[in-house]
């Protein structure tokens, strides 16, 4: 057998996103408790190197309903993602566990963000600053800097340890009547805004990730997010849910919701442990 690749793909810029959901079938696990103790020290050396390389980032989950066990893994190197991906399904895959879901994706930058004219435009018409005074260029330089510090967090960010966690894919639709996708910049622009305000006002309460989809799966981008209290999920879904871009252009996936917790606590919970 020739040596694995040591090749790595990494993307122009962001980290490749993959969520991997699994549910136990007792049946046809060969229930002893050695393999079992066998799985979770081969899944805890991958988790541990996956943590380890860097840049590299592995959440794992108790997931409630469809799926007893997920990952979140965030990588710069596809190659990489790609072989704790198949080791990970071949150790599982042996000990009883099937694959409900996976979802590849990657961290984008947001399209609709304030550009760089816009911020000095408001300066101008709305603060009275004129270009090239040195007020005007001081908050030009810092709103260069919060832009630049924005888009890094959004592009390379690091997975919070907050208990709660949901997962759902979603779509903005393309029908007569309501494409995303034929409407001008200026009104997404506009919709994202007001989406934008609804997000912000639970900032502390809910973290989230949207990760871009298209052309790597099924939908368009998986949502990610992270709560201490899971009221706040439910609160913040529901008032997008209302809002413009969500009512009019939304569709939604299967959702995965469930806690943080090591891979050891999961599987004392299939144990029927405390
Ligand atoms: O990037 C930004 O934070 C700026 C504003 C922003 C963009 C561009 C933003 C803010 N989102 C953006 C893009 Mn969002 N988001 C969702 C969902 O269930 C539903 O109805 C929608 C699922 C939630 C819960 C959510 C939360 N967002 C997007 C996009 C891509 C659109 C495109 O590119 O066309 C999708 C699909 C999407 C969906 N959003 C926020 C939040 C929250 C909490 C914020 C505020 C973030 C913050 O300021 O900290």
């Amino acid at each position: 057998m020739s040596e694995p690749t040591t090749e790595k793909l990494e993307p122009k810029e962001g980290l490749f996103v993959l969520h991997l959901f699994y549910r136990f079938e007792p049946r046809a696990a060969t229930a002893s408790e050695a393999p079992a103790k066998l799985l979770l020290a081969g899944v805890e050396t991958l988790l541990a190197e996956a943590r380890g390389t860097n840049r590299s980032q592995a959440a794992t989950l108790s997931l409630i309903g469809p799926a007893d066990l997920g990952f979140v893994f965030l990588s710069p190197d596809l190659y990489q993602l790609h072989r704790w991906e198949k080791r990970l399904g071949a150790l599982l895959g042996r000990h009883g566990w099937t694959k409900v879901f996976s979802f590849f994706s990657m961290t984008e930058r947001s399209d609709y963000t304030t550009s760089e004219e816009e911020h000095a435009d408001q300066l101008t018409s709305q603060e009275g600053l004129v270009p090239g005074s040195p007020e005007f260029e001081g908050k030009m330089k810092s709103f260069r800097e919060r832009m630049r510090h924005y888009t890094e967090v959004r592009l390379y960010p690091t997975l919070p340890d907050w208990r709660f966690f949901a997962f759902y894919p979603m779509n903005k639709k393309r029908e007569p009547g309501a494409n995303w996708y034929a409407l001008p910049f200026s009104e997404r622009k506009e919709l994202m805004q007001g989406h934008a305000r609804i997000g912000r006002s639970y900032a502390g309460r809910v973290i989230q990730y949207v990760t871009g989809s298209t052309g790597l799966d099924d939908w368009e981008w998986g949502v990610t997010l992270f709560a201490q209290d899971p009221y706040e999920v439910k609160a913040i879904v529901a008032e997008m849910r209302f809002d413009p871009v969500s009512a009019h252009y939304g569709e939604f996936g299967p959702f995965f919701t469930g806690l943080q917790a090591p891979v050891s606590e999961v599987a004392l919970r299939l144990a029927g442990s405390p």
